[in-house]
């Protein structure tokens, strides 16, 4: 039996941070950094049967042509991914009333599909792209925390960054969902995501502070690793798919991350309408689940 203080309900039952309930569930999930990008999703949908708000997590649950669905925002971060991912894992996988985790053979494995922004690392992946995620590389302390299996692949990819930019941790390496990408991101880029722990420094952005390392933009841009399977090399950066991709893979569950570009640090742009990217790449998504 699981105790209150690790899996944390509210007075109505709910989950402690997501406030939601089993049934506000679906077995596609929709989820977006930006609490008002929630709306910008569920406005496409025939009908809104629940909203709730519970600090920066915002959740809509209604039908988008006859399909149920549930969008919610998760802010900024792989911290907050370690709570939206275990909170919707627990909402499926662990029975309330007895505080048990549910057999094998009764577990869900949702599809999870991240709509985000992010920023180009390369000039051929202009601003207007839509990029789907296949390798996630977190430069955060996350997997710090869980027994992560990499493959060999994943490895030596995440061996090699380190050396090559004189890290003084491994990052972690995650391929997403082979299954959800084709589905949901073909006829996008597909490419490999930089996860960061920060927006300035952690991606190369000098303000008023200089960076320890100051070729470090040029480091990532160049980086190459190859294999039998091709070469490696890094797109984008944002701040969560690599807490998805290693979440979703210890709770079996299919993730993808689809990235919205609005900056490229290859020739210093941001888009002049942000917005309209995003919503390209929303009404783009709802065509394919
Ligand atoms: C930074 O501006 C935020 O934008 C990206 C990053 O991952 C980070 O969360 O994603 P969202 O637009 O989904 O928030
Ligand atoms: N989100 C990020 O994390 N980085 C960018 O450059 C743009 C959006």
């Amino acid at each position: 039996m699981i105790p209150s203080s690790e899996l944390i309900l509210n007075p109505d039952g709910s989950i402690y941070h997501l406030n939601l309930m089993p049934d506000h569930i679906s077995d596609t999930i929709l989820t977006v950094g930006d609490p008002a990008r929630v709306a910008q999703v569920s406005r496409h949908f025939d009908s809104v049967e629940f909203e709730t708000t519970h600090r920066e997590f915002v959740t809509h649950v209604g039908y988008y042509r006859g399909k149920r669905l549930t969008v919610l925002s998760t802010g900024m971060g792989t911290d907050n991914i370690d709570i939206v991912m275990n909170e919707l894992d627990a909402l499926v996988n662990i029975d309330f009333v007895s505080r048990t985790v549910r057999p094998v053979e009764e577990r869900l494995s949702l599809r999870i599909i991240r709509l985000g922004t992010s920023g180009s690392l390369q000039a051929d992946v202009p601003i207007g792209a839509m990029l789907a995620t296949e390798h996630a590389v977190g430069l955060d302390s996350l997997m710090q925390f869980y027994p992560l299996v990499e493959t060999g692949l994943e490895t030596e990819i995440a061996t090699e960054l380190q050396q090559s930019l004189g890290l003084p941790f491994a990052p972690y390496v995650v391929r997403g969902s082979d299954l959800l990408r084709e589905q949901v991101g073909a006829g996008m880029v597909m490419g490999n995501t930089l996860t960061c722990p920060g927006f300035y420094g952690p991606q190369g952005r000098v303000l008023r502070l200089d960076l320890r390392q100051p070729d470090y933009i040029s480091q990532l841009q160049n980086f190459r690793h190859q294999s039998a399977e091709g070469e490696f090399r890094l797109s984008n950066f944002e701040m969560e798919t690599a807490g998805y991709y290693s979440l979703g893979r210890l709770l079996g569950h299919e993730v993808l991350s689809l990235n919205a570009i609005v900056a490229n640090r290859a020739t210093g742009e941001f888009a002049e309408n942000a917005g309209a990217v995003v919503d390209a790449m929303i009404e783009r998504t709802l065509l394919r689940l």
